[in-house]
């Protein structure tokens, strides 16, 4: 018999580091790459990998991602496995723990681990779904089942400059974990790889028992112990639980030549910016377009994306771009950049490496560049952005370390 594995993804994130993009909507709700939003990765990962029972756990500002995943993310009605289900904190351990809503990750699923019993899982993959990145499920299930684990932490080396801030993990030859450390101020090095650190992804596969038995002791104490990086992983290791670390780059998913080196947190402005120009150059590191590992998402009907050339002084054009449907280059040039569904860019405009979310409208003779606009901003004609920093401050906008612009949600000039 099929294993029963119920997927759970994390996507409480608030992203500070994000803001302004997530002023009004959670980390995994802010959109990328034209026609996604983040949390649409770590669905299709489950999805690709044959893992159809699925809850979103939710909590900080959610409506913006509960929309999101109830339009367009449902399966079919009839199999009560299939599902993708929103799990808002509701205080299911009232009686127990008082009024409280989700303490940290691991608090999340423990006020939710009668979901685990309804479905009765033999093992629980938590995700983050914070990322962007494809990962083959079912292999690191497999590898879980043939190691005896415990517990399965995906892995991934990074630079040990950036390494602070993630778990980072020691293994042995074969890849047990011996030691985790969240955020530490000097992470140590992988052992025979100098400069790089064994990083946590975030993303876990419990055997059911070891998941029961580890946060009902964790959650015990009552005042701390929330987390997975800081407490219930540590915890795991001093009680003696079978504790194996993932290797993400050995394991491509399908369709993919070469290892996987793509997993980004994109948890500043300056990365968001950069993963979205990666997809829009000419051979990009993350690939939207493999078929054996279809990229999914929300299926909004909008018409076809249109180019209208009037004359040739009013020529719409795009190069390096992606667009999502409904969205018009009614003259203009729009190039490097990435833009979402329904924007209207005008005769004589110019956009330039920017990403331009849905329902932007872009006026006569404007000229946009280095730039993130966020949703609803229509931008009058002969309007500047992105050309003199100082006056772009002054209107209010952002301005990343990189000198990138974010103008913020229905921003009116
Ligand atoms: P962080 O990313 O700092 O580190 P955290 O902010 O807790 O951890 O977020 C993890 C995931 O949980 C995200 O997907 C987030 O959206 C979600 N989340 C956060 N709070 C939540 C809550 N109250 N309810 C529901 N979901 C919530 C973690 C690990 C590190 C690891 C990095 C990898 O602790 O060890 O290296 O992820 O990015
Ligand atoms: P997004 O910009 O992420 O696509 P939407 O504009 O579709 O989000 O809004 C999603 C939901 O969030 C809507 O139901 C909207 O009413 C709600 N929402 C957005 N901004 C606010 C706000 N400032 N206060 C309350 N609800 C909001």
């Amino acid at each position: 018999m099929k294993p029963r594995v119920l997927g759970m993804i994390l996507a409480g994130g608030q992203g500070s580091r994000l803001a302004p993009l997530t002023q009004k909507r959670s980390k995994p709700a802010v959109p990328f790459g034209s026609k996604y939003r983040i949390i649409d990765f770590a669905i299709n990962n489950f999805i690709n990998s044959g893992v159809f029972s699925i809850y979103v756990l939710t909590q900080y500002k959610a409506q913006s991602l509960t929309e999101h995943i109830q339009r367009g993310w449902r399966f079919g009605t009839f199999l009560s496995d299939y599902f993708i289900t929103l799990v808002p904190a509701q205080m299911y351990r009232f009686e127990e723990l008082g009024p409280v809503w989700y303490r940290g990750t691991a608090d999340a699923v423990y006020q939710n681990m009668h979901l685990i019993d309804n479905h009765d899982s033999d093992y629980v993959a938590i995700f983050s779904g914070d990322h962007i990145y494809k990962m083959n499920v079912e292999h690191m299930l497999q590898h879980h089942i043939d190691t005896r684990a415990d517990l399965t932490i995906a892995a991934y080396p990074m630079p040990q400059s950036q390494a602070h801030q993630f778990g980072i993990m020691h293994v042995d030859d074969r890849w047990k974990v011996t030691d985790f450390l969240e955020k530490p101020k000097d992470p140590p090095s992988i052992p025979g790889q100098p400069g790089m650190s064994l990083t946590s992804m975030g993303n876990y596969i419990f055997s059911r028992r070891a998941l029961e038995e580890l946060l009902e002791t964790n959650m015990a104490g009552g005042e701390e112990g929330f987390d997975f990086g800081g407490d219930v992983i540590p915890r795991a290791l001093s009680d003696g639980y079978t504790v194996i670390a993932y290797d993400y780059h050995r394991n491509p998913v399908p369709g993919q030549t070469g290892p996987n080196t793509y997993w980004r947190d994109v948890g500043t402005l300056d990365a968001y910016y950069a993963a979205n120009m990666d997809l829009v150059s000419v051979n990009p590191e993350f690939d939207l377009y493999n078929p054996q590992w279809a990229l999914r998402t929300s299926s909004e009907f909008s018409p076809p994306a249109k180019f209208v050339h009037e004359t040739e002084g009013r020529r719409g054009q795009a190069f390096n771009s992606i667009m999502a449907g409904g969205t018009i280059i009614s003259g203009g040039t729009v190039r490097d950049s990435v833009l979402g569904r329904a924007v209207r860019t005008h005769s004589y405009s110019l956009v330039e490496s920017s990403v331009l979310f849905d329902d932007v409208e872009v006026g006569r003779n404007s000229h946009i560049r280095n730039a993130i606009v966020d949703k609803n901003v229509v931008i009058p004609p002969y309007t500047k952005i992105g050309t003199d920093l100082e006056e772009d401050r002054a209107r209010g906008f952002t301005i990343t370390e990189k000198g990138v612009v974010v103008v913020p949600k229905s921003y009116s000039f």
